[in-house]
């Protein structure tokens, strides 16, 4: 036994030895179960843009900051008191024409900002209950893949006042 562990120990190209190697990777699990204990998702600067009567829908824009070592996924997304029906868009370009389409998910890459922007991704807010009003805050919540349901504060801006 004692043999063998020290022909193992001569043939690990660092010089760390198995020993070594076990606690590298011990520390490194350690490390990681450390650094996870924050929330894996955090949501900043959630906003849209104030709404005309007459318009019936509006978009929520925001970042999404992964603390994540996995990916995950915005799978969809509710805003109970601002409208009925909520999706998630990207925007395409056909020829010269930028057009927006309903997505089945929005990708978050781990240890990254996915930002929705005007132009870009975004929750889109399908039959409005009422205009949108500058100032006015209202609760969107999304719902991950894997790391459950973020409750997010969305602020009112008055349009094109991007953040
Ligand atoms: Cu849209």
């Amino acid at each position: 036994m004692l043999t063998n562990a020290k022909g193992l120990r001569m043939k690990t190209p660092v010089g760390l030895g198995v020993i070594g190697i076990v606690t590298l990777i011990l520390t490194a699990l350690v490390a990681m179960i450390v650094l996870s204990k924050g929330p894996p998702l955090e949501a900043h600067d959630a906003y849209a843009f104030a709404t005309a009567p007459s318009q019936k829908n509006g978009a929520v824009f925001l970042q999404i900051q992964s603390h994540r070592f996995n990916h995950d996924r915005l799978l969809s997304a509710t805003a109970g008191n601002a409208a009925d029906r909520v999706e998630l868009h990207a925007h395409v370009m056909s020829g010269n024409t930028m057009s927006m389409r309903k997505v089945d998910a929005l990708d978050l890459p781990p240890g990254a900002v996915t930002t929705l922007s005007p132009g870009g991704d975004h929750v889109m807010l399908m039959d409005l209950k009422a205009p949108l009003q500058e100032g006015q805050v209202f609760k969107v919540i999304l719902r991950t893949e894997r790391s459950g349901v973020l409750t997010v504060p969305v602020l009112v801006r008055a349009p094109g006042d991007v953040p």
